[in-house]
């Protein structure tokens, strides 16, 4: 069991109101409110500890130093990870995907090797591999979705075959909530020989993710989704994998020597890091997943998926109302449509309640266009949420309804 009054640990939500309302935040898939743990750790990294790191001999940086690095300790402990060598600090989850497409694709794929995505995958695991595939003459295939919206193994072994080089999946989907089998599809990737990328943007949050069991060879992930600051996320790589590659942007500090027209590089991660880090996004990433793991990951996970049951199944009474959300693996990620109303009215009627949420595409064209629509709503829980927002939501979808349903709207507007 989470414990209880949450919410009072995030200033947000004692500051905002929206038309003296309480703000109900319901888009933590796309960004989590910060605690204030995390936020007065940054404030102090500024004001007691500012200095670059890596290249000052004086006290200062080298205190800032290991204050960095003890983040990156911190994330490959929370992940499971081998060593700490082998988390790399990015901005984000699009950017550790990129650096992969990039400084592993465009060195290892030729004409007609093959990577393997799924049909439900965000545009950060999407477009970069489109650029590395006109560049390296590289295949696009994809894993097919089913009917209750997971993926089906069977069409990743049908097309699986000796030219397939990476396989690359979204572990917890952004609009339905699908957990992925992430450990069995990196098993059959390996089996043929064919490396496992996870895009764990939205599973690093919510579940407690061990990256040597999955086994995977990188894993991506954003800090801003889990109670930490924009501008800092994390790859994590195998470490002889990350030795072989070539750096993915060059600068500063990822060098070992450099000539007029040559050079040679650092060791992972720090190849990996052109440039002044965000030396206070890691710090408080770090404060963000000891403020998650002082809750525990478990009983996060349990909060979330009680909440999205009880949100699906609430939810299920408004008229008109299509769930799009798998029978078999629950999260608090709900995605919907409502019968003759567009999804950013209702999203525009909701943040009148107070009630904030998504309306669109979710930056997953493809994924809209396999469900047949063109956009959904979407309500995201997290540990902050409890049952008084799902029935504020549910309340509010049901004036929705009725305002676009001239027979109903006479009673509701009395
Ligand atoms: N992968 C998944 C599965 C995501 O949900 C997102 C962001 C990303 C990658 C990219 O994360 P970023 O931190 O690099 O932007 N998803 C969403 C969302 O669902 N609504 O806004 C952002």
């Amino acid at each position: 069991m989470i414990r209880n009054h949450i919410k009072s640990d995030f200033p947000i939500f004692s500051y905002w109101e929206s038309r003296g309302k309480p703000l109900v935040y319901l888009d933590s898939a796309a960004t989590t409110q910060k605690p204030l743990r995390v936020i007065s750790k940054v404030e102090e990294y500024y004001s007691q500890f500012n200095a670059n790191v890596h290249r000052g001999t004086y006290e200062l940086s080298q205190i800032a130093t290991d204050i960095y690095e003890e983040a990156r300790s911190k994330v490959a402990r929370f992940i499971n990870g081998l060593q700490p060598e082998s988390v790399i600090f990015t901005r984000n989850a699009t950017e550790s995907l990129n650096l992969v497409a990039y400084a592993w694709g465009l060195n290892n794929l030729k004409e007609g090797d093959e990577v393997i995505l799924s049909e439900m995958e965000h545009h950060s695991n999407l477009v970069p591999w489109h650029i590395i595939a006109r560049h390296t003459g590289a295949v696009l295939k994809f894993i097919r979705m089913n009917h209750d919206y997971q993926l089906d193994l069977d069409s990743l072994r049908q097309i699986l075959t000796a030219k397939t080089k990476a396989v690359s999946v979204v572990h917890v989907s952004n609009v339905l909530g699908t957990i992925n089998p992430v450990k069995e599809i990196t098993a059959i990737a390996h089996d043929a020989g064919a490396i496992s990328i996870v895009d764990g943007a939205q599973s690093a949050p919510h579940i407690p993710v061990d990256v040597q069991d999955i086994g995977c060879d990188f894993y991506a992930f954003s800090g801003h989704k889990m109670c930490g600051p924009t501008g800092i996320g994390g790859l994590y790589g195998k470490y002889d994998l990350l030795e072989k590659m070539e750096p993915f942007l060059g600068g500063g500090e990822m060098i070992n020597e450099v000539f007029p027209t040559t050079s040679n590089y650092a060791k992972p991660p720090y190849k990996f890091e052109a440039g002044t880090p965000n030396i206070s996004g890691a710090i408080g990433l770090q404060a963000a997943i000891e403020y998650i793991e002082d809750l525990g990951l478990k009983n996060i996970e349990e909060h979330e998926v009680a909440l999205g049951d009880y949100a699906a199944q609430r939810l299920a009474e408004v008229e008109g109302i299509r769930i799009f959300r798998p029978h078999a693996t629950g999260t608090g990620v709900i995605s919907f449509t409502i019968d003759n109303v567009h999804p950013h009215d209702i999203s525009t009627i909701l943040d009148a309640e107070g009630i904030a949420i998504r309306a669109g595409h979710h930056c997953a064209q493809p994924l809209m266009r396999k469900l047949q629509v063109q956009s959904t709503a979407r309500a995201s829980f997290y540990l902050y949420n409890d049952r008084s927002d799902v029935e504020t939501l549910a309340r509010a979808l049901e004036k929705a309804v009725a305002i676009f349903s001239p027979r109903k709207k006479a009673n509701v507007l009395k």
